[in-house]
């Protein structure tokens, strides 16, 4: 089996109203992948989320930004925001939280990763060395609750199946085609993982320190919470044919 190395590393992030987060993650990001592309996808903030990206992006070649006009969601954001790391040529899509809760120091780790043959690594809450810190325990009992429910009616062999940390070899993301995802909040995360094991990806829990967020309002509602339980249930339903396999 040949596995090529990834030259060229996306990291999609994006924002609604992430504005006192924005300025300091972008810097770290940089400093945790220096040649990487970050592409912010900012969905209209009304806190001015989307003038800061643009200042940040005049002040760095690296860095870029998609404005969307309104807020549709993660799953539209993260599917318009793959498609253009994609057309822009990118071989290896990190996607992350803008909220302070993902650590850019776990990026290298996702890349080698890549590089030793995964087609997706999941940052991982759940695995051996992996944690939560600072959260609060409804939030660890949803957390953990919605992944024993997805492991269960999906019969998906990993532990952390919520998470928004995640990076994928350009080949996978294509063979899972996320502009065609049917969720719309955050059970997308679920739903893009399923796929990509349906197309055969090879897939690797790497551990991460999840932080819970400092600064700004979490977008999590009771309509994306409700959204999950049927999506799984509907997932695990659906028939006919799987999504394309990932050419190697
Ligand atoms: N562009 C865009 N970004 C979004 C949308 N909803 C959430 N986000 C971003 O997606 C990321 C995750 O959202 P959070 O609100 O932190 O969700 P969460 O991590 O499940 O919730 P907390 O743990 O409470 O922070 C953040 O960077 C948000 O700004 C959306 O509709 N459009
Ligand atoms: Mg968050």
């Amino acid at each position: 089996m040949t596995v090529s190395r990834v030259t060229s590393v996306w990291v999609v992030v994006p924002t609604y109203d992430e504005r006192e987060n924005l300025g300091l993650i972008v810097p770290r990001i940089r400093a945790a992948v220096p040649e990487a592309t970050i592409l912010v996808v900012d969905d209209s903030s009304p806190d001015g989320t989307g003038e800061l990206a643009d200042e940040l992006a005049m002040a760095d070649a690296h860095v870029r930004v998609l404005h969307r006009a309104a807020k549709e969601g993660l799953a539209r954001a993260y599917a318009a925001g793959f498609g253009v790391a994609l057309d822009g040529g990118a071989e290896a899509i990190v996607q992350m939280d803008a909220d302070g809760s993902h650590d850019p120091a776990a990026l290298p780790s996702f890349i080698e990763a890549l590089d030793a043959g995964a087609d997706l690594v999941l940052g991982s809450r759940y695995v051996r060395g992996g944690r939560a810190v600072d959260w609060p325990l409804l939030r660890r009992l949803v957390s953990l609750g919605g992944n024993l429910y997805a492991q269960a009616i999906l019969w998906l062999p990993y532990r952390d199946l919520t998470g928004g940390f995640k990076a994928w070899r350009a080949e996978t993301l294509r063979a899972v085609d996320p502009a065609t995802v049917t969720s719309t909040g955050y059970v997308f995360q679920i739903e893009l993982t399923w796929r990509a094991l349906r197309a055969g990806a090879r897939i690797r829990e790497l551990p991460i320190t999840f932080v819970e967020r400092r600064l700004g309002q979490s977008k999590m509602t009771g309509g994306i919470f409700f959204e999950a339980a049927r999506q799984v249930v509907r997932l695990r339903l659906r028939r006919g044919a799987g999504p394309a396999t990932i050419g190697r």
